[in-house]
């Protein structure tokens, strides 16, 4: 049979890291001498468990209280799972979030993104810009909670119950003027505040974008909350983006700002390796990344590898939004 078995090291984490400059950054963790100490959350270094140096503690992950009366919201029952939920604890410590570093487990890290005052900003080819308090948005949505899958390019997933709203809804708030064809969306840029965002070799700040017809789909999702609850800061908080047929790294964190343009905007990956990360990254099993096979994929909490699925699962929902694309490189 066609299934291919794979174990977890087969694909060591120095392949699968997303950026060709591994070994610079190999270099410049050796010349800090240690990796970010936990005593740098003061949230952390009031624990008394780690006061006392237990280790293995089970770590109490603080989630942001943007909001927080509006959840849990009610979930959507048209948005279905094929695998179960992945445990909060792990999708809250195993993260990709590079503005606090290019390891997994930047979550202590992050505890430093401070979340009042957070302003969006709705500029570009809009009727009128604007600028909006990241609660006060949040508030006139109508959230709802989506169980959704994400598969990250590096070959790892999760399944998890996002909060928050459809994009489309902040796009009719936006009115974008006839000649916006794509919306650009930045993180913060606070290098004080995100070590990650020291490193000059990256783009800062991240960014990423979809054509105004994916933006308007009805599976684009703007996340505010997970597991019932606001986000966690690593996660994204306040607002992140859940595109759950692209590979993770499209589903951009910690949003402040969203631009409609007419050109199609250059990306953080893709400015940083544009032979291996694209505009598109459409999830699709049968085409490799230049350096490893995106066949299967290892869901964090399970042991061994499933299947990765065209269009991530989500194909019934999103083939047709690439008719007629078929020499644009859909897939990385
Ligand atoms: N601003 C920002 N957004 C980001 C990233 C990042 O490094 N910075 N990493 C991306 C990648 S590669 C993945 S897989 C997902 C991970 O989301 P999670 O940590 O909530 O699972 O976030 C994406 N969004
Ligand atoms: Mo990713």
């Amino acid at each position: 049979m066609l299934l291919r078995v794979r174990r977890g090291w087969e694909i060591p984490e120095s392949r699968v890291t997303p950026e060709p400059l591994y070994w610079n950054r190999r270099r410049l963790l050796g010349a800090m001498g240690t990796v970010p100490a936990l005593a740098a959350s003061p949230a952390l270094a009031a624990s008394p468990a780690l006061a006392m140096g237990v280790r293995r503690v089970q770590p109490a992950v603080p989630e942001s209280d943007i909001a927080a009366d509006r959840y849990p919201a009610a979930r959507n029952p048209r948005y279905r799972l094929d695998r179960p939920l992945t445990d909060r604890e792990l999708a809250t410590t195993y993260n990709n979030f590079y503005e606090f570093g290019s390891y997994k487990q930047i979550w202590k890290a992050a505890q430093e993104l401070k979340l009042r005052p957070w302003t969006v900003t709705i500029d570009g080819l809009v009727e009128r810009e604007r600028v909006l308090d990241a609660e006060d948005l949040i508030r006139r949505m109508p959230l709802e909670e989506r169980v959704y899958r994400l598969r990250c390019v590096e070959a790892w997933s999760i399944a998890v119950p996002w909060t928050g709203f459809p994009l489309r809804a902040l796009v009719e708030l936006a009115r974008p003027l006839s000649g916006a064809k794509y919306l650009r969306m930045e993180t913060f840029l606070d290098p004080d505040m995100a070590p990650g965002q020291r490193a000059s070799w990256y783009p800062w700040p991240y960014v990423e974008g979809l054509t105004l017809a994916e933006a308007t789909h009805e599976l684009a999702f703007i996340a505010t909350g997970i597991y019932g609850r606001p986000l966690p800061r690593q996660n994204g908080a306040p607002l992140r983006l859940a595109v759950p047929w692209k590979y993770g790294f499209k589903s951009i964190k910690s949003i402040v700002r969203f631009t409609f343009t007419a050109d199609r905007p250059d990306t953080f990956w893709s400015t940083i390796a544009p032979q291996e990360y694209g505009f598109w990254a459409n999830v699709n099993p049968e085409v490799p990344h230049p350096r490893w096979s995106q066949r299967d994929e290892r869901p964090l909490g399970r042991s061994g590898r499933v299947p990765t699925l065209l269009f991530n699962g989500y194909g019934e929902f999103v083939a047709g939004l690439y008719e007629g694309l078929a020499d644009e490189p859909l897939f990385m």
